[in-house]
Formats: C-alpha cells, sequence, structure tokens
C-alpha cells in the first residue's frame, strides 16, 4: 500500500488565513537543512520556505546573573529549611539570566506562485513519503495539469514543475517575497535573489531563484513572468552565511547545477538519496485499504483504521530524513518548518524533553546518522556550558539548562519557576551518546564524545551536595510540575527531584561503562565510583506511584502533561519487570493517575504515554494512546498539535509505534511486547536492536510467525524464541538459554539467526 498523506483541496492561501491556521493544511518538504510548505493552490499557490541557520540575533552572548554564583546554594538552602517562597524569591533575584531570552528561529518568507488557473476541478495533493515528492493534479477546462515540489539533499535546491499533462498552455508569474521590509532584491545570471540581514548582528542569507520555460518569459525585479507555457521549472535555494560562505556565489552554483542536470535529473538524484535511507525500514499492518479516502478524514475514525499509525510512522521518518541531515543543525521544535519571526517558544531546542523526543526514533528506524545533528551540537554547547557552570556555580563541568539555541546558549531560559533553573539540560542530552552508541556499536564515535560525556558527569560531582546519606540536586524542578508542601505552601523550586537522579544515574553508569571499554578511567571515574550508591532510587509513594519529588509531595496539578518521573521507564530503561517489577507496578499507577486527571493533553506528552504503555507492555492502552493522537492532536497535514504545530509529537509518536513493534533496551531483543488486537497480523522489515542487530519478522493472529535477525558487527544476540519455532543459523551458534527462556546465539560479523514457526 502507498504510503502517501493524501488531501483533497489545497492549503487555504487567502491573506486572513494563509500564514494562520492554513499553514496546517500545507505539507512539508526538506533536505535537512531548506524546508518548504506547499499549499498547492492551482491558481495562488504559495511555498513558504525555511533555511537551518536563519535565527535571530548572534551568539557568544553571557546572558549568567552575577548575582547566581554567591546565591544559588542559599537557594538550596532555604529550600532544605522548608522556606519555599523565600527561596523562589531569591531564586528569581538572582538565579534567572539577563536578558531572559536565548535566541530563535525565523522564517524566510515565501514564494509566490500565480498561475492562471483561476477554475479548477479533480483536485488531489499528495505527499509521497516513498520518495519525498509533494504532487499537485487538477484539470481546467477538461485539460489536466500536474505540479511536483521537493527539496533535493545532494543539489541543495527545491525544484517545483508545473506541467499540462495535455499540451494546455498556461501562464505563471512567480515572486520571493521576502519575510523583512528592508533586503537587496535584484536580478542575477541564473535569475533573481533577495538577501535579507537577520536583526541584532544576525546571520545574512540569500534566497535565490531560477526558472526554466517553454513558451515566453522575463525576469523583473524579484518576479519571473512567463506566458503560452506547457511546462516550467523553478529551481530556489537558501543559504546563509552561518557557515562563512559567499553566500550570493553558494546560491548561482546550486541553481546553475540544477539547471544543466534538468529537473529529471534533480529528481532522480534526490529520490536516490532519499530512498537510501528511507527504505531501510518498512512496517505493514495488515487491514482496509482506505488510501483513497483523504487523510484528514481518515484520522476522524483513527481507530478502525491500522494503517493510520503505519502512516504515522513512515511520516516520522519521513520528517526526520528531511529535517536533520549530517551537516545540518539538528530539528528544533518545528523542525524546520516555521512561517513566524517570532515563533512559539523561539522554535528553538527546548531540552527538558521536546528536542531528546526529536531523535527517539533514530536508532530504532536505522537512522542514526540522522541523529548526528544533535550530537553534533553537543560540541557547539560545551564551551558555554562549561563558562554557565564556573559563571554560574562556580564549578568545573558542562551544565545547560532547559533550552538551547543554534548558538549553543546553556544559560537559564524564561524568567518562570516552573522551568527555569533545572541544571540537567546538558546531562540528558548526553543520554544520546549512550543511545547512538547502543544502536550503532561505533566505537570511534564514542572515543569522540567521551569527553564531553566526562563533562557533564565532572559538574555533578561538583554540584550534588548530602543530605540523610543521600546525594540531591537542588535548586532544581521537575519539569514543569508544581508541588504542595505539608505546610500548604506551593512550590516548583525543589531538592532532588526525582528525574533528575535517573539522569545523573545514566550518564555516571554510562562514563564508567565507556571509560574503562575505552580504557580512558581517570580519577572522575574514581569519584563517579563512590558517589553512585549514594544516588537516591525511585520510591514509591502514598497513592502506590513513583514519587516525582524527594518527599512525598501532591502534585499541584496530577494530570500535568510531563512525567518526568517515569523518565526511568522511558527513556531509560531503570525500571523493567525484570529488574525492578513493584516499580513497574508503581510505573502503572503513576500513568493512570497522571491519564486520569487529563493528562496527555499536548501531542508530545501523548507521544511519551504511548512509549510507556509500550514499555510497560500494554499493547491495548498504546493502541488507544496513538488513536488519541492521532485523533486529538495532529493537523490536517499530519503535524502533530501541541498546540500550536510542534514537531517532537510526531517523532515521539513513531517511536512509540516502533517500541509497541520491538524492544531491545535491557539487552533482550522482544518481539512484539505491546501488540494490540487491532494489529492482530503485520510484517516488520529493517527495524534496529540495540547492538547493531537487524531485524525483520512477519506475525499472524497475534504470534511471530517467522523472524530474522542479522548481527550487523557480529554482536550477541538475545532473544526468546516461541514454541516449536525452526532455526536457522549462518555463521552463527547458540551459546546458552537462560531459566527466562532467553536464548543466546554468538557469531561472525554479519551472522544471521533465523528462525520460522510453522
Ligand atoms: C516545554 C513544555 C511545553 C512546550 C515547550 C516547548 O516547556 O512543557 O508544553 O512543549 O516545552
Amino acid at each position: 500500500m502507498k504510503s502517501c498523506v493524501y488531501l483533497s483541496s489545497p492549503a487555504p492561501t487567502g491573506e486572513d488565513r494563509a500564514f494562520k491556521d492554513g499553514w496546517n493544511s500545507a505539507l512539508p518538504i526538506g533536505n535537512g537543512s531548506i524546508g518548504g510548505m506547499v499549499y498547492g493552490d492551482p491558481s495562488r499557490d504559495i511555498l513558504q520556505i525555511n533555511e537551518d541557520t536563519v535565527w535571530y540575533g548572534s551568539g557568544g552572548r553571557n546572558r549568567v546573573n552575577p548575582l547566581a554564583k554567591d546565591n544559588w546554594k542559599k537557594c538550596r538552602d532555604l529550600l532544605v529549611e522548608g522556606r519555599i517562597s523565600e527561596a523562589e524569591k531569591l531564586c528569581e533575584k538572582t538565579l534567572y539570566a539577563i536578558p531572559d531570552q536565548q535566541r530563535h528561529y525565523d522564517t524566510c518568507g515565501h514564494i509566490s506562485l500565480n498561475f492562471s488557473h483561476d477554475s479548477y476541478d479533480c483536485y488531489r495533493r499528495e505527499l509521497d513519503l516513498e520518495n519525498a515528492v509533494c504532487r499537485v493534479e487538477f484539470s481546467k477546462n477538461g485539460k489536466r495539469f500536474e505540479r511536483e515540489y521537493f527539496v533535493s539533499n545532494p543539489d541543495q535546491v527545491i525544484a517545483i514543475r508545473q506541467r499540462s499533462i495535455d499540451g494546455a498552455v498556461f501562464n505563471a508569474e512567480i515572486s520571493i517575497v521576502p519575510p523583512r521590509e528592508e533586503y537587496e532584491g535584484d536580478i542575477c545570471e541564473v535569475g533573481n535573489f533577495a538577501v535579507v540581514q537577520e536583526p541584532e548582528g544576525g546571520c545574512r542569507y540569500c534566497v535565490m531563484l531560477a526558472a526554466d520555460w517553454d513558451g515566453f518569459g522575463w525576469v523583473d525585479g524579484l518576479k519571473t513572468n512567463i506566458t503560452d507555457s506547457t511546462e516550467i521549472t523553478v529551481y530556489i535555494t537558501v543559504r546563509s552565511d552561518f557557515y562563512g560562505d559567499d553566500i550570493l556565489k553558494w546560491c548561482e552554483e546550486k541553481l546553475k547545477t540544477a539547471l544543466s542536470l534538468g529537473y529529471e535529473g534533480v529528481k532522480a538524484r534526490h529520490i536516490e538519496d532519499y530512498r537510501r535511507l528511507y527504505d531501510r525500514v518498512s512496517i505493514e499492518l495488515d487491514g482496509e485499504d482506505r488510501s483513497e479516502i483523504p487523510t484528514n478524514e481518515r484520522l476522524k475514525c483513527a481507530e478502525s483504521d491500522p494503517q493510520l499509525a503505519k502512516l504515522y510512522f513512515d511520516f516520522g521518518r519521513y520528517l526526520l530524513i528531511s529535517s536533520s541531515r549530517p551537516g545540518t543543525r539538528p530539528a528544533n521544535l518545528q523542525g524546520i518548518w516555521n512561517k513566524d519571526l517570532t515563533p512559539a517558544w523561539g522554535s528553538k531546542y527546548t531540552i527538558n524533553i521536546n528536542a531528546e523526543m526529536n531523535y527517539w526514533p533514530a536508532g530504532v528506524c536505522d537512522l542514526s546518522e540522522c541523529e548526528m545533528p544533535l550530537l553534533e551540537h553537543l560540541k557547539t554547547m560545551l564551551p558555554y556550558g562549561k563558562k554557565v557552570a564556573m559563571d554560574m556555580y562556580g564549578l568545573e563541568g558542562f551544565c545547560a539548562h532547559h533550552n538551547t539555541d543554534i548558538f549553543g546558549d546553556c544559560a537559564p531560559q524564561d524568567w518562570c519557576m516552573t522551568a527555569t533553573v533545572w541544571p540537567m539540560g546538558a546531562a540528558w542530552l548526553c543520554t544520546h551518546i549512550k543511545s547512538h552508541y547502543e544502536f550503532t556499536g561505533d566505537t570511534e564515535f564514542l572515543r569522540e564524545y567521551i569527553d564531553i560525556l566526562k563533562e557533564a558527569c565532572r559538574f555533578f560531582t561538583g554540584y550534588l551536595f548530602e543530605k540523610d546519606g543521600k546525594l540531591l540536586t537542588g535548586p532544581s524542578i521537575s519539569p514543569e510540575n508544581t508541588y504542595i508542601h505539608p505546610s500548604g505552601e506551593r512550590g516548583s523550586l525543589c531538592i532532588g527531584p526525582t528525574m533528575d537522579s535517573m539522569i545523573i544515574r545514566e550518564i555516571f553508569e554510562s562514563c564508567l561503562e565507556y571509560s574503562a571499554l575505552l580504557g580512558v578511567e581517570d580519577e572522575l571515574c574514581e569519584k563517579i565510583r563512590e558517589m553512585l550508591p549514594k544516588l537516591p532510587k525511585p520510591t514509591v509513594g502514598k497513592y502506590g506511584q513513583i514519587m516525582e519529588w524527594a518527599e512525598d509531595y501532591d502534585e499541584a496539578e496530577p494530570g500535568h502533561r510531563h512525567i518526568s518521573h517515569l523518565w526511568g521507564l522511558h527513556p531509560s530503561n531503570q525500571l523493567t519487570f525484570e529488574t525492578t517489577p513493584e516499580l513497574m507496578d508503581a510505573a502503572r499507577v503513576t500513568l493512570e493517575r497522571r491519564l486520569s486527571h487529563g493528562g496527555g493533553h499536548t501531542g508530545w506528552s501523548r507521544a511519551w504515554i504511548i512509549n510507556m504503555w509500550a514499555r510497560l507492555r500494554d499493547g491495548e492502552k498504546a493502541v488507544e494512546n496513538v488513536e488519541a493522537l492521532l485523533k486529538r492532536s495532529t493537523y490536517p497535514n499530519f503535524f502533530d498539535m501541541h498546540p500550536p504545530f510542534q514537531i517532537d509529537g510526531n517523532f515521539g509518536g513513531a517511536a512509540g509505534i516502533a517500541e509497541m513493534l520491538l524492544q531491545s533496551q535491557d539487552g533482550v531483543i522482544t518481539l512484539l511486547p505491546a501488540l494490540p488486537k487491532k494489529w492482530a497480523s503485520g510484517r516488520v522489515h529493517g527495524l534496529k536492536a540495540r547492538g547493531n542487530i537487524t531485524v525483520d519478522f512477519e506475525w499472524n493472529d497475534g504470534k511471530v510467525t517467522h523472524a530474522k535477525f542479522v548481527s550487523n558487527l557480529g554482536n550477541g544476540i538475545k532473544t526468546v524464541l516461541p514454541d516449536g519455532a525452526e532455526l536457522k543459523l549462518i555463521g552463527a551458534h547458540a551459546v546458552c538459554t537462560s531459566d527466562r527462556g532467553v536464548s543466546e546465539f554468538a557469531g561472525d560479523e554479519g551472522y544471521v539467526v533465523e528462525y520460522w514457526v510453522i
């Protein structure tokens, strides 16, 4: 079944809606760096454009509050004494950064495409996820027209072609529309361009356009006019001087190459490049084919349409490949797609869940190279994070708070008591060093990143403090919740929230494991080894829940969207049925409690919940939340709705769907850990398990009938073989079977374990 988002009308392009809700019906295209939103109107079309380095202002600012160093421990002492409001007042005055805002992501404006197609019928618009091409079809007076749009990674251009299928002629007027009033515009050898300067010392960027046509055409300022044509092709490119390029020369070269390759040449290279990544994985869930119903209509009946989950999964992979490629900036809160000059939350990187969630599908979907921008960003952050640790806390090591921007700013963001002072951002990001390594097994990568991990650990060796024999963080928060103190006071600032200890445990343990593996053990490891036993373990509270804070406080908002204290369940594996069964029960109570109070009301929160139910091996609850994500938190263009649009839910949802089909977080590859009855039969090809193991399998009536595991690096494979499995081994041998029924295999690089259940 073809994987495509299909809509039966264009996105509204009228002045009052185009850059408001109309945008949520436009379809995203991108190559990791350059992005476009396709409205697809036959007559007055819009392509809204972005480039991943076009951010407002410049970097290198030191926003740390100069009073912080002398006061953060006073805040801590007040919290220990239970003097919460005094602690929060002191925090506001001394720990909040000045100014409070990091830099934000911007739009590059749009391309307006006016055609002589004022009346039309037989309209269809689709985003073909298999080829990353957006296609619009319509008829005028019985003559058929087709328009295609894509963004090429090898050639760094947006390509748009409109052609008449029946040889009818049309006119077109195509204009570059910069987002700001001030710009330099001109014509050049290949076409025309606009250069815009971002305010406050920000980057300069160029939007350049070249067109190819039959008929008659001329360029006039930012406008290209074409008459009596049967086929026109438009190439657009965008480049900022973030990388220090001569942007006009760069753009001209890209457009010249595209013009000389021609539309079919550029398209063939684009599809080959894209499919190299996309075709690695596929999932099929058997069921009725509803692909001829517009996708936005199908969303309304999500509970009877398992194919939508497959489409959501494919769309998530499409978005990752289209917004994050080696060498680009990481996908931000909106990936690369943003229509605003002042976007929600700055469309930057919120690192108390959102930016990390963007990369949850990378490993399992065999797209680990698309995760590199996030990991590379740690290198950008490191010098700033070390300065923040020193200037704000007087400590060595790497510290970031709950946001970062393209320049790697690590100082606190916003003046917001529930979010701002949380020194865990770098640490959470560093857990991606572990997950990236687990999926790829790439020790060279680990060697390159171990020092960053160590710097994040080093910060906590100085920062943690001992209370009643436990090492705690503070002043911190449990993102972004508020507790009720036994005195009746409400507070957010606290000491020792559960998530902090879980994250620190993870980076400490990784640091020890990888230092030993790489032979780079040092004094820091010694220190960590002493400290680890004193890190608090998760505790069960009065409702049978995992406690969110160091004390069993009630939550002011029991249905809060953040479920930070289940971080150990997902994304981490500190809670498992095998090692901590009583905590798994408590995790279930925690989740039920959140949901019964209205949890999951934002798209990303719902997506996290899917992953958590999958880890709790409850397929019915997981699918209920997949359906809720589709029905309540998805825009017509399939973008995740926070609201407004935020891409994390798309990525978290895709990861959750994979998590329902395959898990490997505890070293054992489990097939169908959380399969709902509705997904009774299907097939998976190419998902990755930790250890760099490629997995294919098929199931029928909820039971695996065939599975194949390829150990790409020769790492051990552990899995439970179903009763009656007929085994075939290539280059492999069985090592042992444990009392839990886990069979273990070993072999040469690329060895294969395959079985059938007849
Ligand atoms: C966190 C969340 C919000 C939103 C923002 C970008 O602060 O609590 O819901 O996703 O990030």
